[in-house]
């Protein structure tokens, strides 16, 4: 693609933005910056009359706004980040999708390709602009990406060698509308691929498995349920490939140091992305028994007076927020509430069963889960206004064998810029009630 001189809009100055800002005045184009907060940029009254070459739309942007509409109205081809990533024509991409599991899986994905020796970057949704890594990558470096379903929306030709999805239950439901337009945004991981290319999918997740009928890549399922002719599977406790009526044992799912059925299925998935592409099984083997997981998924943080501190900031929505309580087990004072992403919270305080002692809260979504929760009769809650009275209310109800888990069930985009910086208030809690000062 042919960018000098070319008249590029960019909506959204994040880290998207200015990744793309970066890389296209690398290119020569003459490139305008919006953005409705930020000081330099400029603002929708200066820019409706304009027109354009091309339009970046950055993926926390809703698609629907005014700005957006009138660079749609004058006939612009509107892409993201991702989509501008992809046509610079560099690098081999594995695209990785799903409503949960897409930091751990790719994380993991990454590691095993750099254990193994090869030159790969992992880049997208993830933290890292996909764009910036592909301006310094070779012809054939790997781009391990995560990609959320905001960037799929605007990824036209994007089409990975191998792309997988983990998994879809309900989120994002403000912006997709329904659990239709949500999977129809994922399906476009695959919607570019052909008999070339793999297509990787969670068997065992009815939604997946009906949206992998569509795909015409050559299709490589995992499942931790049922035993595969074809793909990854678990038999007997140990972890298996199948391929051409030939089953290579890889190892025991015990060797695993990641916690819980959902990580046994994002490790499922990394074997079979890795496999596909080339990866020897010891080779995918050794780095699966050294992989220790990722910050704020599941994070221990402290044990303080027999009391487990642990950080899940990265469970963003309900789905994800079950599978740290299904992790954890028992005993839980769980520390929850944020963003309205409009979620329906019923399965989740279901979920609370038997695991939940003490429910703290805080945040846009305070109330309303605290309604829900006592419509399904869980009555033990603590409204708490921000992380340090959680965490301090958490330590004086907890006894010895108990754990402290934020887990909050929604994006953190009320109080905080990122999940991160949630999950690094509560490890700052944490450590003054350690040092005595909480
Ligand atoms: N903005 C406007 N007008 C609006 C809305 C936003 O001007 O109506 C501006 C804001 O003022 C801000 C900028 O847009 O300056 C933010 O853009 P962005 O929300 O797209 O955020 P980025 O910093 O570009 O980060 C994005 C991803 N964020 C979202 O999708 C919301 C990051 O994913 C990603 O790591 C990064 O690109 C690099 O690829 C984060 C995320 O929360 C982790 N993702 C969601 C999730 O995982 O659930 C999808």
């Amino acid at each position: 693609m042919n960018l000098q001189d070319k008249k590029v809009l960019i909506i959204g100055m994040g880290k998207s933005g200015e990744a793309a800002r970066a890389y296209l005045s690398g290119q020569g184009a003459a490139v305008y910056p919006f953005d409705d907060q930020k000081e330099g940029c400029y603002r929708r009254e200066t820019l409706p009359k304009e027109t354009w070459d091309l339009v970046i739309l950055s993926p926390g942007v809703p698609p629907d706004i005014p700005v957006v509409l009138d660079a749609a109205r004058a006939g612009a081809e509107i892409i993201g980040e991702l989509e501008l990533a992809y046509r610079a024509g560099k690098g081999v991409f594995i695209g990785i999708t799903g409503t949960n599991g897409k930091t751990t899986t790719t994380t993991l994905v990454g590691k095993i390709l750099q254990d193994a020796g090869m030159d790969c970057r992992v880049a997208g949704n993830i933290g890292s602009p996909v764009v910036t890594e592909v301006s310094s990558a070779g012809e054939k470096t790997c781009i391990v990406t995560e990609v959320s379903s905001f960037q799929l929306e605007t990824a036209e030709t994007f089409r990975p060698k191998i792309s997988a999805l983990l998994n879809l239950t309900p989120d994002h439901l403000d912006r997709h509308g329904d659990m239709a337009g949500y999977g129809a945004a994922k399906a476009r991981i695959f919607a570019n691929q052909d008999g070339d290319d793999t297509f990787v999918y969670n068997l065992d997740d009815p939604r997946v498995a009906a949206l992998a009928k569509e795909c015409s890549a050559s299709v490589f399922p995992f499942s931790r349920r049922k035993k595969l002719e074809a793909g990854v599977c678990v038999a007997s406790g140990r972890i298996l490939i199948r391929e051409d009526g030939r089953a290579v044992d890889l190892m025991g799912r015990d060797q695993l140091r990641i916690p819980g059925d959902h990580n046994l299925e994002n490790a499922l998935a990394a074997v079979a992305i890795a496999w596909r592409f080339g990866v020897p099984a010891e080779a995918i083997a050794a780095s699966l028994r050294d992989f220790q997981g990722v910050a704020h998924r599941l994070e221990p943080v402290a044990e303080l007076t027999g009391v487990r501190y642990i950080n899940d900031s990265k469970g963003t929505n309900p789905d994800a927020s079950i599978k740290a309580l299904e992790a954890i087990r028992e005993n839980i004072l769980l520390i929850a509430g944020g963003y309205d992403k409009q979620a329906d919270y019923r399965d989740w305080i279901d979920a609370f069963s038997g695991r939940v002692k003490h429910l703290l809260l805080m945040g846009a979504t305070a109330g309303p889960i605290r309604d829900a929760a006592m419509a399904a009769g869980f009555a033990s809650i603590h409204l708490c206004g921000d992380m340090k009275s959680c965490v301090n209310e958490a330590a004086m109800l907890a006894v010895s064998g108990d754990t402290v888990l934020l887990s909050p069930a929604c994006a953190s985009w009320d109080m905080y810029d990122r999940f991160e910086d949630r999950g690094d208030d509560f490890k700052n809690c944490v450590k003054a009630l350690v040092n005595g000062h909480g």
